[in-house]
Order: C-alpha cells, then sequence, then structure tokens
C-alpha cells in the first residue's frame, strides 16, 4: 500500500475559500460573513496567499521600518484592565513616572543616532497638570523641530478632556499648538461592549474610541489603530471590530495603519489563557490584511508577536515591521521574549531574510533611504 505524503493534501483538495480568493483576485471587498469564514478555516496558505497578493498590490517588495523611541512616561493608571501587566494604581508599589528632563536627556542621544519620531504613552495619571504633557512635546520639538510626534491612546485624550474639562477638539488643539503631530493606535482593544465589560469594564468603551480617532480625523491629524486580540474574543468580535475600523476609514480617511497586537498573557489578570499560536497570528494578520482594503499599512509588531512571527508576517499580509523602539514597557511587563532595542541592522537583516527590500520610512510612509 503507497501513502500520500500529507503535504499534498491541500493541493488535492478543492478550495473552499476559491469564491473569497476570486473576489481578493478582483481587488472586491470581502464580507464580515467572508471574515468569519476565513477564521473558521485552518487553511493558513490560502489566506496568507490572499493576503500577500494584496499587501504586493499596495506595497510591492518594499518592507517598512522606522527609526523611533517609545517613551512609557508613567504607569500610573486609575485603570486596572485586566490583560494589562503595566499599570499600577495610584500609591500602589511599582508606580513610576519620569520626568521631562528624564527623557529630553535620553532623546538628545537618540536624535544624533537619526531617530525620526517619538512615541509617546502611558496610563491615566490622576495628578498630572495638563502642561506635564504640552511641556514634554514642546521640550522636544525644542531639541529638533522635525521629530515626528505621535502621541497619546484616545484612551488618554478622553481622560485629559475630562480631568481638564476640555472639549476633545481643544484638548487636541493644544496638543497640536505644543507640537502634536499624529496619534497611535492604542487602546482600542476590542470594540464589542461584552469584551470590554470582561476585560477593561472602567474604560471608556469602543464607541467612544471611534469618536476620538474621528474628530483628530476631522481635524487633519493622521492616526493608527490597533486590535488586541488572543483573550476572551470570538472571531467574531475580531471581524466586528475591523469593521467599525473600515467603515470609519470609509468616512475619514484617516488611518495611516493597522496594527494587531498578540495577548502577552504573564504578569496579568488573564495569565490563565495563556500565549496566542503563531497559526492564529500569522492568520489574524492575513485576515486584517484581507479584510481592511481600504488601509493602506499592516504592521507586523515584533514586540508583542516576536520577531519570527514578525518576519513571518511579512509575507502574510504586513508591510511594516514598526521600528527600533528603544524602550518598551508595557508588553515587556506582560512576559514579551524579545528585546528592548532592534538596531538597523537587526531590522534590515530580518527584512532580507523574508524576502523584502527594507526602506526606511518617517512617520506618514515617506520612504526616506
Ligand atoms: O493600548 C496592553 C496593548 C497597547 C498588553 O500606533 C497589550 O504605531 C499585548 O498601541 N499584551 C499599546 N498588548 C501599544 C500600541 C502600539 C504599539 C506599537 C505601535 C503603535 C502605533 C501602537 O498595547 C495598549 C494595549 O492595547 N496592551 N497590555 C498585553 N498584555
Amino acid at each position: 500500500m503507497q501513502y500520500a505524503p500529507t503535504y499534498t493534501r491541500r493541493t488535492q483538495m478543492p478550495n473552499p475559500l476559491s469564491d473569497i480568493e476570486a473576489k481578493t483576485e478582483r481587488g472586491e471587498r470581502i464580507t464580515p460573513e467572508d471574515g468569519l469564514r476565513l477564521f473558521a478555516s485552518d487553511d493558513l496558505v490560502t489566506i496568507g496567499r490572499m493576503a500577500n497578493q494584496i499587501r504586493e498590490r499596495k506595497n510591492g517588495n518594499h518592507a517598512y521600518y522606522i527609526l523611533n523611541h517609545h517613551i512609557d512616561y508613567s504607569n500610573i493608571c486609575v485603570l486596572a484592565c485586566k490583560f494589562c501587566a503595566f499599570a499600577k494604581r495610584p500609591g500602589e508599589d511599582g508606580g513610576f513616572f519620569h520626568d521631562q528632563d528624564y527623557y529630553l536627556e535620553k532623546l538628545s542621544e537618540d536624535l544624533r543616532e537619526g531617530i525620526t519620531e517619538v512615541h509617546i504613552v502611558g496610563g491615566l495619571h490622576p495628578t498630572l497638570p495638563f502642561s506635564y504633557y504640552t511641556d514634554l512635546i514642546q521640550g522636544i520639538k525644542q531639541l529638533s523641530q522635525q521629530i515626528h510626534v505621535k502621541a497619546f491612546t484616545a484612551v488618554e485624550i478622553d481622560f485629559f478632556a475630562r480631568l481638564y474639562k476640555m472639549p476633545v477638539t481643544e484638548t487636541l488643539e493644544q496638543l497640536r499648538a505644543a507640537g502634536l503631530d499624529s496619534m497611535p493606535g492604542g487602546g482600542a482593544e476590542i470594540f464589542a461592549p461584552e469584551v470590554y465589560d470582561q476585560i477593561c469594564k472602567e474604560k471608556m468603551g469602543g464607541e467612544r474610541w471611534l469618536e476620538i480617532h474621528r474628530i483628530a480625523h476631522q481635524m487633519k491629524f493622521k492616526t493608527n489603530a490597533t486590535m488586541l486580540y488572543g483573550h476572551v474574543e470570538k472571531p467574531h468580535h475580531r471581524i466586528d471590530h475591523m469593521e467599525q475600523l473600515r467603515r470609519l476609514q470609509d468616512e475619514t480617511g484617516g488611518f495611516l495603519s493597522f496594527i494587531p497586537l498578540a495577548f502577552n498573557p504573564e504578569n496579568t489578570e488573564l495569565a490563565h489563557l495563556g500565549w496566542t499560536s503563531g497559526q492564529d497570528d500569522l492568520k489574524t494578520l492575513a485576515i486584517s490584511r484581507i479584510y481592511l482594503d481600504n488601509f493602506d499599512h499592516i504592521k507586523s509588531y515584533w514586540i508583542t508577536s516576536g520577531l519570527g512571527i514578525a518576519q513571518l508576517g511579512l509575507s502574510f499580509g504586513a508591510d511594516d515591521i514598526h521600528g527600533t523602539v528603544r524602550e518598551e514597557n508595557i508588553t515587556h511587563m506582560a512576559g514579551a521574549k524579545v528585546p528592548q532595542i532592534l538596531t538597523v541592522p537587526d531590522l534590515k537583516r530580518l527584512i532580507a531574510e523574508a524576502g523584502r527590500e527594507a526602506h526606511q520610512r518617517d512617520s506618514l510612509y515617506n520612504i526616506l533611504n
């Protein structure tokens, strides 16, 4: 009796996703039902092929990286989200806060090495004055007018507006006057209220996240979008999340990139849920590339997914591997098994090994190198 090698299994079978693949080949948008079928399938090769075709149509063989520095200014936070290992309640042991001088000294060094972007996020600190944030940004811009300041998630903007009693538009205007250039995509988690209730009940909610980004886009700020996956959510929640982002992008065109964030569980209240699998990471990345047809860029974020998956991600829909980072606490405190910094040669090697052409970009995806 002859045994067929198992690797021929898929090539001998009809492709049950062929109708969806026909749509993506024609450049047509897929429906939420199509998205759910992709999540239900374990045919990663077919899903990856579809995502890769879209990725290459949009970005050719380019894979982007940026020279950036993350600043997580404080972990003191009035919230206690179950997925978060970073935050400490006010007065709790392990809380930290760094002043402006601490960062300006670090950044002066980085600027000599050519960083082009500072990414600033932190906990919801109840007692800092608004001037702490505006002074920090102004101080950075005094070091270099050219540096792009991408700062404060929608959750922080909502908090500032409430704490300092200003409309969101005025909060953003004052931050813009200090030097804010764009907003990162954090704090989105999973928009569905039943998921928010289970993982971050006290947080403002998905509707408000979308509203703040809509306001920012109307004010001509570019922003990013994230999705924290691999905890209590189900595939239909992920599709709903992407659907809402796709609709807002149709309306405003203000999103630059989408970043799926794999849940890192250590030291969190959800530690029992464990780590995401490589299969799920690549599938989620690929489906996001297929679903979000109006997003130009999908990031394979090496901090949350690990270096191996981030590199493979460049063949599963992602065209951007993020950057040097230099200092990251949020995911490292949750057990991330990656270094704090990647050097430019590290990033270039990861990209070249994936068969892609490495390009340094600025924050708006202009090619620098
Ligand atoms: O908002 C928190 C998530 C986000 C965990 O816009 C966790 O370019 C995994 O938003 N495991 C911050 N993730 C990171 C972020 C980001 C990163 C890189 C680039 C950009 C961008 C944005 O991290 C938080 C939250 O959603 N997070 N805890 C955790 N245990």
